[in-house]
């Protein structure tokens, strides 16, 4: 396979391949040959084109799903011989990481030191979901009397679309594709227009993986044409959405027509709470690395830092000293600590969120993005001090690397005020107070919470959020029977009853 990249150890003279959709076994075109350009964020210059799926792409890439679900070998394929292509799928990224690191870190803006990490675990999924199945994916049988018997099994949809953000790309995708494809699902990925390399990346895997034809698809193009057209689509079954709580509202008006099961991983304003007993080091690596990790853009930031008043004074004196030792820099420098926002747009968009927070009455406190660096759409890691919850910059998910700081005085006030968000992801807990920790976490409302620890990713939990967070669970047996299979019940008679 020609290597579709010339690595090197800075952002700025990389050569990347044009992308094209990937449909029924076939690295093609766009019907309407139309393109897009994709951009470094680093550099602000165009990396390469893209070809734009639309509808008719949509159209064609289901009509191959469908056909390699029904007639095609995948639909009635062994289990045991489809885990053979789910772990040799996770063999060929291991093979790959270095590259499939360096395309998500010049397409994200993402540090490689980071992508390195999520790359690896994008293969864990697919091994993680091989095991999942063959261990958990069974029925169950109930006798009824000595007259008849039923038993359930679990059959998977068929064609189900995958929808995808842009912040960590390649390890969200194989989030969804793992147990999709797991458990029998034929898969068309909607990638993120702003994020289309390793989402290439992935199909060249499934093509060397030798995947049967037109299980597998990627069809590249904007939310409001190619997504739209998957979420209408009549032949597709479900959809799988991680992204924005707006879009996500969106796609379940759009996918109601066609009756379609939806999967909605949405967006967060994460509240973590220090006490005044808690562990203060170990709280201050946890706040710093819970928003200035992924360049902010991470969906269970803690967004929201609530000091308790007796520590609050020296909490951020320490906060500020940290802010100014993150290391800024090129994203494939891998000393590099924090990149730039993914494009203009949302630098603008995070540029604005911290004017607003100055006119709401924070005192603004940032890092130093420093000389040399090129102009990328660096927002430094930023810390808005005195900030009240009611303020719009402690209600509105920013999505950049901004942590709002807010005091309290008590376990009933802060509780309240974590819970007075329309969000309701995660939640980080501080406390050496064991009964205190557990009587936190369980009133914050939010689908997953930490005591004394951060983001501590163990596959087999329900992720997911409440509120305006999103519906349904990713992970473990959640994804494989709330999601990707449905049970069906079979009726035998035993005896000779009549109605
Ligand atoms: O989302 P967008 P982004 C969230 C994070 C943030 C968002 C950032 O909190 O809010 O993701 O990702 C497609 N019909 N999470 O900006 O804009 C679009 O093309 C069909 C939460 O990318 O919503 C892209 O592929 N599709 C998460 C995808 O939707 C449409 C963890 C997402 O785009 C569409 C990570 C339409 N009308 C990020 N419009 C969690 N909770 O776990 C857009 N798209």
């Amino acid at each position: 396979m020609k290597k579709s990249t010339e690595m090197s150890k800075d952002s700025t003279n990389i050569k990347v391949d044009d992308v094209k959709l990937y449909i029924n076994g076939e690295f093609v075109n766009a019907q309407a040959q139309a393109t897009f350009e994709n951009s470094n964020p680093f550099t602000n210059e165009v990396n390469n084109l893209v070809a734009e799926g639309r509808k008719e792409d949509i159209d064609k890439a289901v009509i191959a799903a469908k056909q390699a679900f029904k007639s095609g070998p995948w639909g009635s394929m062994k289990m045991e011989e489809r885990m053979v292509y789910i772990n040799r799928i996770a063999d060929l990224i291991d093979e790959e990481v270095e590259e499939i690191a360096s395309l998500e870190s010049i397409d994200t803006g993402l540090p490689i030191a980071q992508t390195r990490k999520m790359i690896a675990r994008a293969a864990e999924n697919f091994r993680f979901y091989s095991r999942m199945v063959q261990s958990k994916l069974h029925g169950e049988s109930y006798p009824v009397d000595n007259e008849f018997i039923n038993y359930t099994i679990y059959k998977p949809l068929g064609v189900v679309g995958l929808i995808t953000p842009w912040n960590a790309p390649f390890m969200l995708e194989t989030w969804k594709v793992a147990p999709a494809l797991a458990t029998g699902n034929t898969v068309i990925l909607k990638p993120a227009e702003l994020s289309p390399l390793t989402a290439n990346k992935l199909a060249e895997v499934m093509d060397k993986a030798g995947l049967p034809k037109g299980v597998f698809n990627v069809v590249h193009g904007y939310g409001e044409t190619a997504g739209a057209a998957l979420v209408a689509h009549p032949d597709v079954e479900a959809i799988s959405f991680t992204g924005e709580t707006t879009t996500g509202t969106i796609i379940i008006k759009n996918s109601a027509d066609t009756l379609k099961k939806t999967s909605m991983e949405l967006g967060g304003k994460s509240p973590l709470i220090v006490f005044d007993d808690a562990d203060v080091e170990r709280a201050l690596d946890a706040a710093v690395w819970g928003i200035f990790s992924f360049n902010g853009e991470r969906c269970t930031a803690n967004s929201r830092v609530f000091l308790h008043k007796n520590i609050k004074d020296q909490f951020i004196e320490a906060l500020k000293e940290r802010v100014g030792n993150i290391k800024i820099g090129d994203p494939m420098d891998p000393t590099t600590q924090f990149g730039p926002l993914i494009d203009k747009e949302h630098f603008k968009k995070v540029s604005e969120y911290i004017e607003l927070a100055k006119q709401e009455g924070c005192e603004v406190i940032q890092g130093v993005v420093p000389e040399g660096v090129k102009a990328g759409n660096f927002v430094p890691p930023t810390l808005l001090l005195n900030a009240t919850n009611d303020m719009r910059v402690c209600q509105e998910e920013i999505f950049g690397p901004v942590m709002a700081v807010i005091e309290f005085e008590s376990e009933e006030q802060v509780i309240a005020a974590a819970n007075d968000v329309k969000y309701g992801l995660a939640g980080y807990v501080w406390t050496n107070d064991i009964k205190r920790g557990h009587r936190v976490a369980q009133a914050v409302e939010a689908g997953m919470l930490w005591v004394n620890s951060q983001n501590v990713r163990d596959l087999r939990i329900p992720f997911g959020g409440m509120k305006s967070s999103g519906i349904g669970r990713e992970g473990g047996h959640y994804a494989i029977f709330e999601f990707y299979t449905e049970p069906k019940v079979i009726h035998i008679a035993i005896g000779d009853h009549h109605i």
